[in-house]
């Protein structure tokens, strides 16, 4: 069988972790894909050039995608992950990011329509939801098949928060993020587990208190602007790879993980059409299934609140490209 085809769109701080990883991971060939000239050739290569010493088999490439035409380097793959446009600096907030990104997305939707359009696309481009849902509407491609990264960062975030706060292995903390993925996401307290033991309980057990979980969830909602802070000349690139990489395994290994995702929500959590952050099943469709989780008031009203923080940057979005309305 021929190996998958992987484009990746944007060749920056992510998208060359991204090559990286989905080279050590032998998912596929790659292709690296970016406006500048040279980068995506060069990460490319020096990528390449690791695989003799890590032991793996790709093929990685590099394109300049400039113009329309050049698109046809992603003609074919299989999953294509989106990072192209500018990440945030100190000050910034994602929605900062909107004009640009959006004009971004034009560009990279139209390619996907011409030369990908049987592709499973991941995007990663800020303001997330805004901008997933601004690429399935250039892009044309199913709604299924677009998909948003954000949840399993976030959710990996407070993963991590919380292994740390009990002292026990990253691999028995289950925790999931509902919402944008901006100020208003909602970290699920209820919905995330140590070895199976919902956090409430374990507050009643003794191990934590609710002010130390409240504090980490606050500390994953400001997580993107944390690692910003400390950066100070882009925001986080390693983690958000890991994540749109595990998304993108889901998919091609048809594994149906349950995942949190920016996901098209039409007749599900009271939404008509709307990209936002919910858990679904990833397999060889795309999005399988939207998982539609029975919410309590306090995580209703937090949910809504973020969803017509979305819904506000959809709006902004329409205006600036009257094509969208
Ligand atoms: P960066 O290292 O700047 O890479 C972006 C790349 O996109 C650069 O190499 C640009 O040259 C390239 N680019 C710009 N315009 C185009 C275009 N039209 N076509 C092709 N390539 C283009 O940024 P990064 O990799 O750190 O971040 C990429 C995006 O991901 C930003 O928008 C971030 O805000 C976003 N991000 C999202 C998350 C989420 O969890 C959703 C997390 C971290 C970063």
């Amino acid at each position: 069988m021929a190996r998958a085809k992987i484009a990746l769109i944007g060749a920056g701080q992510i998208g060359g972790t991204l090559a990286h990883l989905a080279g050590l991971k032998e998912m596929g060939d790659i292709v690296v894909c970016d406006i500048a000239e040279g980068v995506p050739q060069g990460k490319a290569l020096d990528i390449a050039e690791s695989a003799p010493v890590d032991g793996f088999d790709a093929k990685l490439t590099g394109a300049t995608t400039s113009d329309a035409a050049s698109y046809s380097a992603i003609a074919g793959a299989d999953v294509v992950i989106v990072t192209a446009g500018v990440p945030r600096k100190p000050g910034m907030s994602r929605d900062d990011l909107l004009g640009i990104n959006l004009k971004v997305m034009k560009a990279v939707g139209e390619g996907l329509k011409a030369h990908a359009p049987d592709a499973f696309v991941i995007c990663i481009t800020n303001p997330l939801d805004a901008m997933v849902w601004a690429l399935r509407e250039f892009s044309g491609l199913p709604a299924q098949k677009v998909v948003g990264m954000a949840g399993v960062l976030d959710s990996a975030r407070f993963r991590h928060f919380l292994a740390d706060e009990f002292d026990v292995s990253v691999k028995d903390v289950t925790a999931f993020v509902l919402g944008g993925h901006g100020d208003t996401m909602v970290p699920s307290v209820r919905y995330s587990t140590v070895g199976g033991i919902p956090l409430p309980d374990l507050i009643e057990m003794g191990w934590t208190s609710k002010d130390r979980i409240d504090a980490i969830v606050d500390r994953t909602r400001n997580g993107g602007g944390e690692i910003v802070a400390l950066l100070k000349t882009g925001s986080a690139f390693y983690a958000p790879a890991a994540s749109a990489i595990q998304m993108a395994e889901s998919y091609l290994k048809d594994q149906r993980r349950v995942l949190p995702a920016a996901a098209w929500c039409d007749g599900v959590y009271g939404l008509n059409g709307l990209y936002v952050g919910v858990p679904v099943v990833i397999g060889a469709a795309g999005v399988e299934k939207v998982v539609e989780i029975r919410l309590n008031a306090d995580e209703k009203a937090m949910f809504d609140t973020s969803v017509n923080a979305v819904q506000g940057l959809v709006a902004a979005c329409r205006e600036i490209d009257p094509s969208l309305a």
